[in-house]
């Protein structure tokens, strides 16, 4: 008897932007994703005005999903995978994302992909917002500063909702809702919502206001979706980095739960329908008169969660700074290194433990069945003179996680979906644009420069994972 349940869903986890590639074609418009250069650790990726010649932008081919779907998905099967979690890039159905009618070639491509993985019996994850928003609704709209941005992803959402009722259950509507929590970085507040700050902007009232118009439009795709397929299962989709206190000072334990309250309301209106307490009164004190309306928070009452989709990869810790009694939280500025635990090549955090306190700290609060749609390890893959690719590290990773997340099933009584590893096939990373920072278990042949066959191999981790999911989790 294994721990966890019969139909646990076991897979792997991409989103369209990072894998895909085909970036002009088929119909396909412009994404946030595709005006955005390569970067590395400690330099940031530039976000270009368009697409500009000599630029290096990864995302423009990425590993050529879009042509090799069929053999990547006969590997997928071959490594046991009963779900897939991507996105439909949302510049394939709506090129520049406020069209009257959907490109019909961008919605035939996820059908093809969609039946190829269900003839393996690999059950479609989606989500419906990755990184990947139109970048024609950012020059000529604002991105999410405007609310009209509600409507157009409504719309988005009620064509995929209708054209794949048979093929998806499981939803999710925007990926880590929640990065954007960092506002001081450019990164996040781009790829979350298509803001561009101008010099001597408040940042944070902009993050707040478009923060709210995604979770109305998250409430209005919820609402969509059910009507559409009562069985549908719609999630948030949520970074969880749990942010510890550094020590047993009453200060830094308070410190802490105020940084986890900012960080993460978004999950308490994604699941309550509400805003909570603290954050209505927090964005009194600042003044900031937000543009929310009477029917938003009808329309928020209307469409919560059926599920907590979440991400996991490190842990943060903070001190108090003698912020007095408001403990105001600042993403840039507060977080601390945590002593006890190491760090990856780019600084992340790896906290086994940390998974289990993060699922505890979800189910207390929300007693929603929990998803964990994303955990892994970004390292530098070495390939061996025979050719083999001995990325122990990476099981050992990844290893010590699924432990932690069967403890918290067999002792926390948690109720768990399914787990999907991140970029379980090598794609490009998000933050920082690079393909060396490898999360797979099957390598793909490619650089930072863009160099390489593209061709596809197993790494040691492929015969471990195949392994893991054929004992639904009991053989680590
Ligand atoms: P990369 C920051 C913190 C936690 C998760 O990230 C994050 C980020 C953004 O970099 O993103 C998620 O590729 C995201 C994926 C991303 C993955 O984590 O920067 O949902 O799109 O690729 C890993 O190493």
């Amino acid at each position: 008897m294994s721990i966890l349940r019969e139909n646990f869903l076991w897979g792997g986890a991409v989103a369209a932007h990072q894998l895909e590639g085909g970036w002009d074609q088929g119909g396909k418009g412009i994404s946030v994703a595709d005006v955005m250069t390569v970067g590395a650790h400690g330099v940031p990726r530039r976000i270009t005005d368009g697409v500009l010649q000599g630029e290096n932008y990864p995302n423009h081919e990425a590993i050529d999903f879009y042509h090799h779907y069929k053999e990547d998905v006969k590997l997928f099967a071959d490594l046991g995978l009963n779900c897939f979690r991507t996105s439909i890039a949302w510049t394939r159905i709506f090129p520049n994302g406020d069209e009257v009618e959907p490109n019909e070639e961008g919605l035939q491509f996820y059908d093809d992909l969609f039946d190829e993985c269900l003839k393996y019996g690999i059950e479609p994850v989606i989500t419906l917002s990755h990184f990947e928003m139109p970048y024609h609704l950012v020059t000529e709209y604002g991105g999410w500063r405007n609310r009209k941005m509600i409507d157009f992803f409504a719309k988005f959402a009620r064509v995929c909702f209708e054209r794949y009722k048979d093929k998806v259950t499981y939803w999710m509507t925007f990926n880590e809702i929640n990065n954007q929590a960092n506002y001081a970085e450019d990164f996040a507040p781009f790829t979350n919502s298509g803001i561009k700050y101008q010099e001597g902007e408040d940042r944070e009232k902009i993050m707040y206001q478009a923060a709210h118009y995604e979770l109305v439009a998250s409430a209005q795709a919820v609402k969509i979706g059910h009507e559409i397929n009562p069985d549908f299962q719609i999630g948030c989709m949520i970074a969880m980095c749990p942010i510890y206190p550094y020590s047993c000072d009453p200060k830094d334990m308070m410190m802490s739960v105020s940084a986890m309250q900012k960080r993460y309301w978004f999950t308490d209106v994604h699941v309550r329908g509400h805003y909570p307490s603290f954050m209505e009164n927090y964005l009194a004190r600042k003044g900031f008169d937000l543009d929310i309306t009477e029917q938003d928070l009808t329309d928020l009452t209307h469409g919560c969660v059926d599920y907590i989709g979440f991400s996991y990869y490190m842990s943060f810790a903070i001190k108090d700074h003698d912020k007095g009694p408001a403990f105001d939280y600042d993403e840039s500025q507060d977080l601390v290194k945590n002593p006890y635990v190491e760090a990856s090549d780019w600084g992340w955090q790896i906290d086994p433990l940390g998974l289990r306190y993060a699922m505890n700290w979800f189910n207390e609060r929300y007693e929603l069945p929990l998803f964990i749609v994303e955990n892994g390890f970004g390292a530098i893959d070495e390939i061996e003179p025979d050719g083999t690719i001995n990325d122990q590290y990476r099981i050992d990773y990844l290893k010590a996680h699924i432990e932690m997340m069967k403890e918290a099933v067999e002792f926390d009584g948690i109720p768990l979906i399914g787990y999907t590893p991140w970029g379980f096939i090598d794609l490009v990373s998000a933050g920082t644009g690079e393909m060396k920072k490898r999360y797979g278990f099957i390598y793909v042949d490619k650089d930072n420069e863009g160099q390489g066959t593209l061709k596809r191999s197993k790494k040691k981790s492929f015969d471990w994972y195949q392994q893991v999911i054929k004992s639904n989790g009991e053989e680590l």
